[in-house]
C-alpha cells in the first residue's frame, strides 16, 4: 500500500466513516480514519484466514482466557503489515505527525498484568507462526483502572476506555449465544423414554461476539479475538417476563449488562464474589457454543470436536468449561457420558500460574448451586467417577481421595476449580521450568502421582514485535543493520550478536541507543512526575503488579540504605542511580498500597535533599501499563526480579528487559533461573535463599526481628521508616508495614536483606566499567533467544495442541 493510496483511505474513511470534513477534523478524527484504514488491510487476511479455516479440515488453537492486555493496536499492526514508513509519509502530507496519532489510542486494558499480557503475545505469535487460532474472552466495558497518585497514595479512576469508540472491533450482532443461570433441574423422558435431565433456568442474558483482527507479522494470517459482551434478552419468555413486571424486566436488563461491565482488578481471586463467576461462566459458555456452531457449520459430527479445537485454559478462571463442555454434549447433544468424557478431555488443556494458595480458585458450594445448578450435578458426576477410578485402580486411602476431591469437604464446602482443571485435561502445564518442577512437588502433587504424563513445562516467552522492534527501534535498527533483521521472527539469530560485545565501535554505539532511549523515559517522567533525572545515572528499574512477595519493600530498602550511607558521609563516591518503580495496587490490598505510599515518601524525602539527590533519585511512574512499558523496557540499565523464591511462576517481564539489554539482579525464582542459565552468571546478578532454603528457614521457625537485630544498616533504614522520617513525622501511616515485616515478614525480606545490598554493591562496582557492563548488556540481549513467545507457542502448537502452520494465499492481492 503507498502512500497516496494510504491518504486516499484516510480522507475517505473522514468522509464515509466518521463525518467530517479534514477542515474540521481533530487528532482523534484524523487517528480513528488512519485506524480504519488499517483495518481494511487488515480485513482482506482476515476473510482469507476464515476462508482457508473453513475449505480446509484445520484444527484450531482457542486460547480461552478471562484477561487480555493488549496493549495499542495502531502501531503494532503497522509493524507486522510492514507500512510504517509509507504511513508516516502519507499523515505527514496531511499535516499530521504519526506518533501524534499513535499518542490518541486509548489501550484496552482488559487485564491485570503478566497473565493477560502472555495471551496478548501469545495472539501475536500464533499469527506470525501462520496457526489458525481463536482468542476468546470478555469484552469488559471497563478494564484495569487507571492509576493516579495523589499525595503518594494510589486513586483509581475507572477507565471508560470505549468512550471514544474502538475502530478495532467489529460487533457481530449475529453471533450471538443464549446464557443460562440460576433455577433448578428435573428429570423427563426424551422420545425414545430415555431418563434425561433438564435445566430449568430462570434468566438467560445473550452474549454478543466483538471480533478484533490480529495480524501476524509479515504474513497474511490474520487470526481472530473474540470477545463476549453481555446484553439483556428482549425476547426472553420465562416466567417473570410474562407477568408485567414492567420495571422488573429493566431492572434484568440492568443486571445482565453488569456481567461484562468491569474487569476484577485482582492478580488473585477475590474469594466468593459471585459476579465474577458469572462473568467467567457467560464467556466460557458463549465460546464452547461458538465452537460447537463452526463445528457445524462444517458439517463436522461431534465426534470429531477434539480434533477440530484444542481450548487452552488460560489458568482456572475458565475451567468451568469443562462442566458446561459435559451439558453441552450430554444435555443438548444427547452423547453419552462416557463419549462426552472423551472429547472433554481430549480437548482441553490447563496452564496454572501460580502456586499461591490464596489464589488457587474455589467457590462456594451453596452459591455455585444457586448459579449453576445442573455444572453442580455434573461436576458431583464427574467427582464421583473419578474419586471411585482413583480408589479402584490407585488403591487410595480416604485422606488421599479427600486431597483429589473436586470438593473441599474442609468446613464451608467449596468447588476447588484447579482440580476441575486437571481431572478434564490431557495436558497440565506450569509457565517455567522452576515452577513446572514445584507444581508436581506441592499444589498439584496428588494429581502428579496419578497423571504423571499429563504435567509438562511451556516456559513463557514475550513477543520480539511489540517489545523490540516497535518499542526499541534505535536498537532493532542497529541489531537489524549488524545482522539482519531475521531475529525479529527467529530470535536464536540474536546470538551472532555474542562477537560484537567485544567491538568497541558497536558497544560505543549500543550505549548510544541506550542513552537516547534513557533520555526519553526521563523526558516521560519529568512530565508526568515533575521529577528530573539524568539520563547518564544508572536506570534501575522495578515494574510490575505490586504485591508484597514481589517485594517492591526490599528494594525501597536498598534505597533507603544508600540514603543513610550518604548522609552519614555526603562526600562518598556512589555510582549515581535513578530508582524507578511503576506497578498498579489491587484497590483491596492494604499492604500494597502502603508499598505504593512508601516508595512516594522515600521519593519525596530523596529527591529534595541536595546532600543525596546529586547521586540518588526515586521516581514511580504512576499508571504503568503496556504503553509506558514500551518506553520503560528499552531504557533500563538494571532489571530487579526479587521475588522470594518459589512465589513467581515465572514472570515476563524479565524477559522483556533481557532482550532489551538490560542487566538483571535477581532471586533463582520462576523464568529468572533459566534467563541466567542462558545468559550465563557472569552475566547476571545473583541473590538471595533458593526455594529449598526459604522452605527450611521457615519449616525452622523464622524469627525476622533476629535479621535486624544482626544488621546494622537494616536495623538504622527500619529505624528511620517507624520514626517517620519519610511522613512528616506520621509514625502511624507505616507502621502496618514495618509490624508485618518485624513480626512476621512472610515474603523474607529481611532474610535476603543482607544479601541482596551486597549484591547491589556489587552491581555498583560493575557499572563503574562501561566497556564491560555494556558487553554483559550486549550479552543478554545476544542470549535471550529463548524467551520470544514463538518459541514457546510452537511448544504449545507441537507438544499440546497438534496444530500446525497453514500459509494463507492472498487471491487478488492489490
Ligand atoms: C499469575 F495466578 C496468576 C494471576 O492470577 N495473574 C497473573 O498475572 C502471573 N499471574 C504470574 O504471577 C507470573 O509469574 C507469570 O509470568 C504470568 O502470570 C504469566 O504466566
Amino acid at each position: 500500500m503507498s502512500a497516496p493510496e494510504i491518504k486516499k483511505s484516510i480522507l475517505d474513511h473522514l468522509t464515509y466513516s466518521i463525518g467530517r470534513p479534514p477542515s474540521l477534523a481533530s487528532k482523534q478524527d484524523y487517528y480513528k480514519a488512519l485506524a480504519l484504514t488499517v483495518r481494511d488491510r487488515l480485513q482482506q487476511h482476515w476473510v482469507e484466514t476464515v476462508q482457508a479455516y473453513l475449505e480446509q479440515d484445520l484444527k484450531v488453537a482457542c486460547y480461552l482466557s478471562a484477561e487480555f492486555l493488549m496493549g495499542p493496536h495502531l502501531g503494532n499492526n503497522l509493524l507486522n503489515l510492514g507500512i510504517e514508513n509509507e504511513v508516516r509519509q502519507a499523515v505527514k502530507e496531511m499535516g499530521c505527525e504519526l506518533d501524534e496519532l499513535l499518542a490518541e489510542e486509548e489501550e484496552p486494558g482488559l487485564g491485570n498484568g503478566g497473565l493477560g499480557r502472555l495471551a496478548a503475545c501469545y495472539m501475536d505469535s500464533l499469527a506470525t507462526l501462520e496457526r489458525l487460532a481463536l482468542g476468546y474472552g470478555i469484552r469488559y466495558e471497563f478494564g484495569i483502572f487507571d492509576q493516579e497518585i495523589r499525595d503518594g497514595w494510589q486513586c483509581e479512576i475507572t477507565d471508560k476506555w470505549l468512550r471514544s469508540g474502538n475502530p478495532w472491533e467489529i460487533a457481530k450482532p449475529e453471533i450471538t449465544y443464549y446464557v443460562n443461570f440460576g433455577g433448578h433441574t428435573e428429570y423427563y423422558r426424551d422420545e425414545a423414554g430415555a431418563e434425561r435431565i433438564r435445566w430449568v433456568p430462570d434468566r438467560a442474558v445473550k452474549g454478543m461476539a466483538y471480533d478484533t483482527p490480529i495480524q501476524g507479522y509479515r504474513v497474511n494470517t490474520c487470526n481472530t479475538l473474540r470477545l463476549w459482551s453481555a446484553e439483556a434478552c428482549e425476547s426472553f419468555d420465562f416466567q417473570a417476563f410474562n407477568t408485567g413486571d414492567y420495571y422488573g424486566a429493566v431492572d434484568d436488563k440492568v443486571i445482565s449488562e453488569t456481567i461484562t461491565k468491569v474487569l476484577y482488578p485482582n492478580d488473585e481471586p477475590e474469594i466468593g464474589k459471585r459476579l465474577r463467576l458469572l462473568q467467567q461462566y457467560f464467556f466460557v459458555s458463549c465460546s464452547l457454543q461458538d465452537m460447537l456452531r463452526l463445528l457445524d457449520a462444517q458439517g463436522q459430527p461431534t465426534q470429531r470436536f477434539p480434533e477440530k479445537f484444542a481450548v487452552q485454559l488460560n489458568d482456572t478462571h475458565p475451567s468451568i468449561g469443562v462442566a458446561e463442555l459435559m451439558r453441552l454434549l450430554v444435555d443438548e447433544r444427547r452423547l453419552s457420558w462416557e463419549d462426552a468424557w472423551d472429547i472433554t478431555v481430549l480437548t482441553f488443556g490447563y496452564t496454572n500460574h501460580t502456586l499461591l494458595p490464596e489464589a488457587l480458585e474455589t467457590w462456594p458450594l451453596p452459591l455455585f448451586r444457586e448459579l449453576l445448578p445442573r455444572h453442580l450435578e455434573i461436576i458431583y458426576e464427574i467427582n464421583a467417577r473419578f474419586l471411585a477410578s482413583v480408589r479402584e485402580t490407585h488403591h487410595q486411602d480416604d485422606e488421599h481421595v479427600k486431597r483429589l476431591s473436586l470438593i473441599d469437604e474442609n468446613g464451608e464446602k467449596r468447588i476447588r476449580m484447579a482440580h476441575l482443571a486437571c481431572v478434564g485435561s490431557h495436558a497440565i502445564n506450569g509457565v517455567a521450568a522452576l515452577h513446572s518442577e514445584l507444581l508436581k512437588r506441592s499444589v498439584l502433587k496428588d494429581f502428579y502421582e496419578l497423571w504423571p504424563e499429563r504435567f509438562n513445562n511451556k516456559t513463557n516467552g514475550v513477543t520480539p514485535r511489540r517489545f523490540m522492534a516497535l518499542a526499541n527501534p534505535k536498537l532493532s535498527e542497529l541489531i537489524t543493520r549488524t545482522i539482519g533483521d531475521g531475529w525479529i521472527t527467529h530470535t536464536e539469530e540474536l546470538r551472532m550478536l555474542e562477537p560484537f560485545s567485544e567491538d568497541a565501535a558497536f558497544r560505543k554505539e549500543w550505549r548510544l541507543v541506550k542513552q537516547s532511549n534513557k533520555q526519553q523515559l526521563a523526558d516521560y517522567i519529568l512530565k508526568q512526575t515533575g521529577i528530573e533525572l539524568d539520563p547518564s545515572w544508572m536506570f534501575d528499574v522495578q515494574v510490575k503488579r505490586i504485591h508484597e512477595y514481589k517485594r517492591q519493600h526490599l528494594n525501597i530498602l536498598h534505597v533507603i540504605t544508600l540514603y543513610n550511607r550518604l548522609k552519614r558521609d555526603p562526600k562518598l563516591a556512589i555510582a549515581p542511580r535513578a530508582f524507578i518503580f511503576g506497578g498498579k495496587a489491587a484497590p483491596g490490598y492494604f499492604i500494597a498500597k502502603r508499598i505504593i505510599k512508601l516508595i512516594n515518601a522515600v521519593g519525596e524525602v530523596v529527591n529534595n535533599d541536595p546532600d543525596v539527590n546529586k547521586k540518588l533519585r526515586v521516581a514511580f511512574v504512576p499508571n504503568f501499563n503496556v504503553q509506558n512499558g514500551q518506553l520503560i523496557y528499552p531504557a533500563a540499565d538494571l532489571s530487579e526480579q526479587i521475588s522470594m523464591a518459589g512465589k513467581e511462576a515465572s514472570g515476563t517481564g524479565n524477559m522483556k528487559f533481557t532482550l532489551n539489554g538490560a542487566l538483571t539482579i535477581g532471586t533463582l525464582d520462576g523464568a529468572n533461573v533459566e534467563i541466567r542459565d542462558e545468559v550465563g552468571e557472569e552475566n547476571f546478578f545473583l541473590f538471595g535463599l533458593t526455594t529449598e532454603e526459604t522452605l527450611r528457614l521457615q519449616q525452622q521457625g523464622y524469627r525476622p526481628y533476629a535479621y535486624v537485630e544482626g544488621n546494622s544498616e537494616l536495623a538504622e533504614a527500619i529505624r528511620l521508616i517507624a520514626s517517620g522520617h519519610f511522613s512528616h513525622g506520621d509514625t502511624e501511616v507505616f507502621r502496618p508495614l514495618v509490624d508485618n515485616l518485624c513480626q512476621s515478614d512472610p515474603f523474607l525480606v529481611f532474610a535476603d536483606y543482607a544479601d541482596y545490598i551486597a549484591c547491589q554493591d556489587k552491581v555498583a562496582g560493575v557499572w563503574k566499567d562501561p566497556e564491560n557492563w555494556t558487553r554483559m548488556s550486549i550479552l543478554n540481549t545476544a542470549r535471550a533467544g529463548k524467551f520470544s513467545s514463538d518459541r514457546a507457542i510452537r511448544e504449545y502448537c507441537d507438544e499440546i495442541w497438534d496444530v500446525r502452520p497453514v500459509p494463507i494465499m492472498i487471491k487478488d492481492k492489490t
